[in-house]
């Protein structure tokens, strides 16, 4: 039996698996410029995170019905619940569609085919997290709020991400002030390629209760001790920093140092699709190669469901 878990830090789209995608490709009548499966395995060695990105937001062509983000999001929930995932709070990047000419409401009500029966399905409650795209502007991050407006009780949060390193957190303080005017959880991706000042803004010009990854706030003590009194979670996401070379190998990863600085630190999957592993597949290497005890792997999990957006009573059920 898996750790039960919580991932709060998947992007849906990451977990659009090379199968996938070509049998979505040809259901849809679009052509992607690999021959098959095993040719766009070899895109997948990135040097940082915008190649990765280029990837990222190419494979998405495929996406285009609702049935498509149905089947998308089915497809992870339920290698997530073989994976121990009892909860997960999803990101999805509606600007990467809207420019396509997918709507917010075929993005949505398509995710929500699979969510709104994945406790009965997977065994795995849901939330659902609107991204803006942080290389994109506020004006536009505006309108993609705005074009929400309709889903909102589908919707928990907001977070940023995208190409960090440029885009600063204070260039949306606006946006997420809108945000948290309409209920909205705030989160952002902060510290994962950026300098730790990126953090600190997170925290103070967003008003964000979790950020992800986090990584490089161990560059800077002072933010370190503040995040250990604040106690704020961070959504750290080990294989993906591998594969987008954040860290040289698995071996060199701080979250041990940053276990015992007293960090609220969650393990997660990112993009699973791209980075070599779901939920259980992190944890089971930073088990393997940090070493890190079973104690260890049992606070990681319990931060998890701790850091969540999960009600007291819906929490205590899932763990
Ligand atoms: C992402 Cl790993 C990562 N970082 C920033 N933005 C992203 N979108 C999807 N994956
Ligand atoms: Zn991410």
């Amino acid at each position: 039996m898996p750790l039960p878990k919580a991932e709060l830090h998947l992007h849906i789209e990451g977990t659009l698996e090379p199968e996938l995608a070509f049998e979505l490709a040809a259901r849809n009548g679009v052509t992607l410029p690999y021959a098959d499966t095993d040719e766009l395995r070899k895109a997948y060695d990135f040097e940082d995170l915008q190649s990765f990105l280029n990837l990222y937001y190419e494979l998405m062509a495929v996406l285009r019905t609702e049935q498509d983000f149905a089947d998308l999001a089915n497809a992870y929930l339920a290698r997530a619940a073989a994976q121990g995932v009892r909860h997960a709070e999803i990101f999805f990047d509606p600007q990467a569609h809207l420019a396509r000419g997918v709507s917010m409401g075929t993005v949505v009500e398509g995710l929500w085919r699979a969510l709104g029966s994945s406790e009965e399905n997977h065994g795995i409650s849901t939330r659902l997290i609107l991204c803006f795209l942080r290389d994109e502007s506020a004006e536009s991050a505006l309108r993609t709020l705005d074009a929400a407006r309709p889903y909102l009780d589908r919707i928990t949060g907001v977070g940023l991400d995208s190409a960090e390193v440029g885009h600063p957190p204070v260039k949306f303080r606006e946006v997420y002030e809108a945000a948290a005017a309409l209920g909205l959880r705030r989160v952002a991706h902060a510290g994962e390629e950026g300098p730790p000042a990126y953090i600190t803004e997170a925290l103070d010009a967003l008003g964000v209760e979790r950020v992800d990854h986090g990584l490089r706030c161990m560059e800077d003590p002072a933010l370190v001790e503040r995040l250990v009194r604040e106690r704020i979670p961070l959504t750290l996401c080990p294989l993906s920093n591998v594969r987008l070379r954040t860290v040289d190998t698995l071996a060199d990863h701080p979250l041990p140092a940053m276990l015992d600085a007293g960090l609220v630190c969650t393990v997660n999957s990112d993009d699973p699709a791209y980075f070599g592993g779901y939920a259980g597949d992190n944890f089971a290497a930073v088990h393997h190669t940090l070493g890190l005890t079973e104690d260890r792997l049992r606070e990681l999990a319990r931060n998890s469901f701790l850091a969540s957006f999960l009600e007291d009573d819906e929490e205590r059920r899932a763990r």
